[in-house]
C-alpha cells in the first residue's frame, strides 16, 4: 500500500482524501510537516512554492491542498484569500457580501501538489461550477459547504455525505487526477 501524508490543518481536507484514495489502496496520513504559505495571485502558485520549500529541505512522500472560492459578481474574491475571508467573514458575511446580486454564479478550485520520495512533483487542478445560495443549508462538509450549491443539484455540499460530495467536487476530481498520474509514475519511491 502507498503511503503519502497530508500537510494540512483542515481535518474535512483529510477525511475527503481518505475517502477517496482508500479505495485506490493508498493510505493518507496527517503530519506535523508544514511549509511556507505565500500570499499569490493563484492556487498553482501558493502549491508550487510549497512544493520547492519541502523539496529543498528533503521532505517526501507529502501531499498539499490549496483551495478556494471563487465568486463571478466579486471578480473572483475571495479566491487565494478563501482561508481567511473563511475565518474573519464566514459563510454569513459571503451572504451579506452578495445581498441584492442577481449573478451569484461561483466555483470551487482545488489544487494539489505532491513530492514523491525520489523528488518527482505532482500538480494537478479541478474545479466545479455552481452557485451561492441565499442561505446557509446543510451541515455536513467544512468551509464554505453550507451556501455552495454545484451546478444542476439544488442541494448545498453541506447537505452532501463525503460520498455524495466527492464524486462532483473539486477536490474529489483533483484527488482521482492525481491517482491517475502516479499511478502513471509507478508507484512510490
Ligand atoms: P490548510 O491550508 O491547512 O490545508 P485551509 O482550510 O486554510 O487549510 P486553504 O488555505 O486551502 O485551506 O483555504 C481554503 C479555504 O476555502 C478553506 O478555509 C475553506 O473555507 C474553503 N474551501 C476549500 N475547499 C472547500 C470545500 O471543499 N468546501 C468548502 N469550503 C472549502
Amino acid at each position: 500500500m502507498t503511503k503519502l501524508a497530508l500537510i494540512t490543518s483542515n481535518q474535512g481536507k483529510l477525511r475527503e482524501f481518505r475517502s477517496e484514495l482508500s479505495r485506490l489502496d493508498i493510505e493518507v496520513t496527517s503530519t506535523d510537516e508544514s511549509c511556507e504559505e505565500i500570499q499569490a495571485d493563484t492556487i498553482e502558485e501558493v502549491v508550487r512554492y510549497c512544493l520547492k520549500d519541502l523539496g529543498g529541505r528533503g521532505v517526501g512522500n507529502v501531499i498539499i491542498d490549496d483551495s478556494g472560492l471563487f465568486i463571478d459578481s466579486l471578480g473572483g474574491f475571495p479566491g487565494v484569500y478563501s482561508s481567511y475571508v473563511f475565518r474573519t467573514l464566514g459563510c454569513k458575511g459571503v451572504l451579506k457580501l452578495l445581498e441584492g446580486k442577481e449573478d451569484r454564479s461561483a466555483h470551487f478550485s482545488c489544487c494539489i501538489g505532491c513530492i514523491l520520495g525520489s523528488g518527482e512533483n505532482i500538480v494537478v487542478t479541478e474545479s466545479v461550477s455552481g452557485r451561492i445560495g441565499t442561505e446557509e443549508k446543510g451541515n455536513q462538509g467544512f468551509g464554505f459547504d453550507p451556501i455552495f450549491i454545484p451546478q444542476e443539484d439544488q442541494r448545498t455540499f453541506a447537505e452532501m455525505s463525503i460520498e455524495e460530495k466527492n464524486p462532483i467536487s473539486h477536490r474529489g476530481k483533483a484527488i482521482r487526477a492525481f491517482a491517475e498520474m502516479l499511478k502513471r509514475k509507478r508507484g512510490v519511491r
